[in-house]
């Protein structure tokens, strides 16, 4: 990137609020939630200075209020290795490998994301995206025809191909090409009320699966559900029927804790829309809803095997109902520590370490020193934020809008080296990934403190 050039990150904060107005228009109870999500934030803030403190002690109070993430599904491995380039202009890169099939959902998927913390603190808008598996379509004729169908639709305007094939050249884009860029990629995920197939194909396809006819029927790729990041999800859930929201009956993930762990998610239900069809034939389809999320801490992979058993234990007995199913998850997680030094000590979950200010110390300083540093006050550490997803959870939304003639789960293993060889490059592993933000946090903030480096 030259000086010429507006940043990637610039770039995905003009798209995601682009994104966020147009799905506003799209789906007005977009907005209302939109509306309820900021009235409790405001509130939880308002009530506690501590949590407002920590949010800004580790640069997360600014980007609270432009924080979403969004999903789409698509067809081909030639749609998703397109949209990988698309996302890499703004910053957004393949984290995490997710597979919906055991839960009888036919994709697999990763999040385009951002992944240092300065990009991250700007705006984390993330897109959870996934790919269309036609092989589980048994039937080989019905499969033919989706491929074909799919081969035949273009997703990316030729001119935001041309602007992306641009940004590679370049290494990033002028502001008035980064306008456009926007513009144009926005037409990506814009709904279309036109079905690109007759009324019995898309039948047909809706029968096989309804996530296979909302993938292949449609020009492209439309947004399904933009999601807000609320402070108290439980509060936000009770109060989505007073402002004429339907929410899902169970927020899915982890129980409401003091110390909250990894994404708590809910939706509310998709909406039924008037859809024409190419052979004039009028209908219905059910895709856009809303979502909110309540983000906790990051967990290693010993913080979360222990969540996955702790679920795995709590959904032996599922409850149907919110508060009957919220007490039982309270109750099995009670195995789980609530408190950050806990957290820390045992190594289940990820923390950024700050140096105080004026704190010196003598060199050289070992990880073994790090507890001792901390109750001397001369580190400190904070929670670092989950960016990612679940796929218990996403699977619990996805069925919440598939109604209930939904597979119970297709045979087939997980397979991330086919999704990789589409997406045409590894996705980052997320856990990894946590532990190199924390490790650096750690080695900048004892440089500091020994003299060897920083201000
Ligand atoms: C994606 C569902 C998963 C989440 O937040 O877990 C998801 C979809 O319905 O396409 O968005
Ligand atoms: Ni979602």
């Amino acid at each position: 990137m030259s000086a010429a050039h507006v940043s990637s990150d610039d770039i995905r904060d003009q798209f995601s609020k682009a994104m966020s107005a147009m799905y506003q228009q799209e789906v007005p109870q977009y907005s209302a939630l939109l509306s309820l999500v900021a009235a409790v934030n405001e509130e939880v803030l308002a009530a506690s200075p501590a949590l407002r403190e920590t949010l800004a002690a580790n640069n997360a109070l600014e980007r609270l209020d432009v924080e979403r993430h969004g999903a789409i599904r698509v067809g081909t491995p030639e749609e998703l290795a397109l949209l990988r380039r698309m996302f890499a202009v703004m910053g957004m890169l393949p984290v995490g490998y997710y597979d919906l099939a055991p839960a009888g959902v036919p994709v697999h998927s990763t999040a385009f994301r951002p992944v240092d913390d300065a990009a991250l603190s700007r705006n984390p808008f993330r897109i959870f995206t996934s790919l269309l598996r036609l092989e589980l379509i048994e039937d080989t004729e019905l499969r033919q025809q989706a491929r074909e169908i799919l081969d035949a639709r273009r997703i990316v305007t030729p001119q935001a191909e041309a602007l992306i094939e641009t940004f590679e050249r370049q290494g990033g884009l002028t502001a008035d090409q980064a306008a456009q860029f926007v513009d144009q990629a926005l037409e990506t995920f814009r709904w279309h009320d036109q079905a690109t197939v007759d009324l019995v194909t898309y039948q047909r396809l809706q029968q096989e699966h309804r996530l296979i006819a909302d993938v292949v029927c449609f020009k492209g790729p439309h947004i399904n559900h933009l999601t807000p990041r609320t402070l108290d999800i439980d509060e936000v859930q009770r109060r989505m029927p007073q402002v004429g929201i339907d929410p899902k009956a169970i927020i899915e993930g982890p129980p409401r804790r003091r110390c909250p762990i990894l994404l708590r998610q809910t939706s509310f239900k998709a909406l039924e829309e008037p859809i024409a069809f190419a052979d004039a034939a009028q209908g219905h389809h059910t895709a856009r809803f809303g979502e909110i999320e309540q983000r906790g801490i990051a967990l290693t992979h010993t913080g979360r095997a222990l969540y996955d058993r702790l679920l795995g234990e709590a959904k032996q007995a599922a409850e149907a109902e919110n508060p009957a199913h919220q007490a039982r998850l309270a109750a099995v997680f009670e195995a789980f520590p609530d408190d950050e030094a806990t957290l820390r000590r045992e190594g289940l979950a990820f923390f950024h370490y700050h140096a105080i200010p004026g704190a010196q110390v003598a060199a050289p300083v070992d990880v073994g020193d790090v507890e001792r540093l901390l109750a001397q006050g001369a580190l400190t550490a904070t929670p670092m934020t989950y960016e990612d997803f679940l796929p218990v959870s996403a699977a619990g939304i996805f069925q919440s809008n598939l109604g209930d003639n939904g597979q119970s789960g297709y045979a087939q293993d997980a397979n991330q080296q086919q999704f990789e060889q589409a997406l045409g490059v590894p996705v980052t592993d997320e856990v990894a990934l946590y532990a190199k933000r924390q490790q650096a946090s750690l080695d900048q903030a004892l440089a500091q403190l020994t003299g060897n480096g920083g201000a």
